[in-house]
């Protein structure tokens, strides 16, 4: 049993699949990352990974997000939800066999939102498997929603939700790009580096941020600096690292020298 407050780890879609095309998962990142999070051995972990090509383009196809409006939806509903089950099992699979003790919990029987916001989470079987030192794995998914019948939850969403809920010591977030710039890295060649930003100096510069330039019905960076920004609020710090690099997700895990993007409420 342990008390330590527990870490939170969001990977982005972006890492462990290829944005641009579909369902194409990169299951040679899935094993790396697991080996750093095996490496790292951090206890009282909870991970959570993004839908990528699995989840944005079939949630996008049949308007998942929007809600319930007809009928023919429904299958893209099951649909969404299933292709973020097949990814969920390419990360398990990485992490299991890297004797990890991970299990998966999946939000759609766990989470009611309304209108898209966390509005119910049942968290006994998670607090359980916390204090038994196990891993529970969670993913952005389709929720049933008392507003909109359904729609879409990101996995930042869940992730600042748990930080918040369990005190977390920390959120490292897993991204394709060295951290957060002032615009664009992929578009904009001279973007800057963030090295490290308090609370304030994040909302700043916050509208400057752009949406993700992929099929990405959750918000890109945007969204997930938005997420972020409540967890920071209660003195939770952020850590945004390069998950596509080798070592940045250990390190950071490890609180060593983070390269990336701090962020601290002062
Ligand atoms: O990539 C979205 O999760 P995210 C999951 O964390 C789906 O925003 C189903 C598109």
């Amino acid at each position: 049993m342990t008390e330590a407050k527990p870490t939170i780890l969001k990977i982005g879609g972006s890492v462990i699949t290829d944005k641009n095309g579909e369902l194409a998962a990169r299951t040679e990142v899935m094993n790396r990352l697991a080996e750093e999070i095996q490496k790292a051995n951090i206890k009282n972990l909870i991970i959570v990974h993004g839908g990528g090509s699995f989840g944005h383009p079939t949630a996008q196809k049949y308007g998942i997000k929007e809600g319930l409006k007809e009928d023919a939806q429904k299958v893209g509903f099951t649909e969404t939800h299933h292709v973020m089950t097949v990814l969920n099992g390419l990360v398990m699979d990485a992490l299991v066999w890297h004797n990890i003790p991970a299990l998966s919990v999946t939000p759609s029987c766990c989470v009611v939102t309304e209108n898209g916001r966390i509005r119910f989470f049942e968290d006994t079987i998670l607090k359980m498997l916390l204090k038994m030192g196990f891993v529970p794995v969670l993913y952005g998914d389709t929720t049933l929603d008392e507003k909109l019948g359904f729609t879409v939850l990101s996995g930042d969403q869940i992730g600042s939700h748990l930080a918040r809920k369990f005190n977390a010591a920390k959120i490292v977030i897993g991204v394709d790009t060295d951290g957060l710039y002032d615009s664009d890295p992929k578009v904009a060649k001279n973007a800057k580096l963030y090295k490290h930003l308090t609370l304030e100096e994040l909302k700043k510069i916050k509208g400057r941020l752009g949406k993700s330039t992929a099929a990405d019905v959750t918000g890109g960076m945007l969204g997930k600096i938005a997420e972020l920004i409540p967890a920071i609020e209660e003195g939770i710090p952020v850590a945004i690292v390069n998950a596509t690099k080798p070592n940045r997700t250990y390190k950071a895990l490890i609180g060593d020298m983070v390269e990336g993007t701090v962020i601290e409420k002062e």
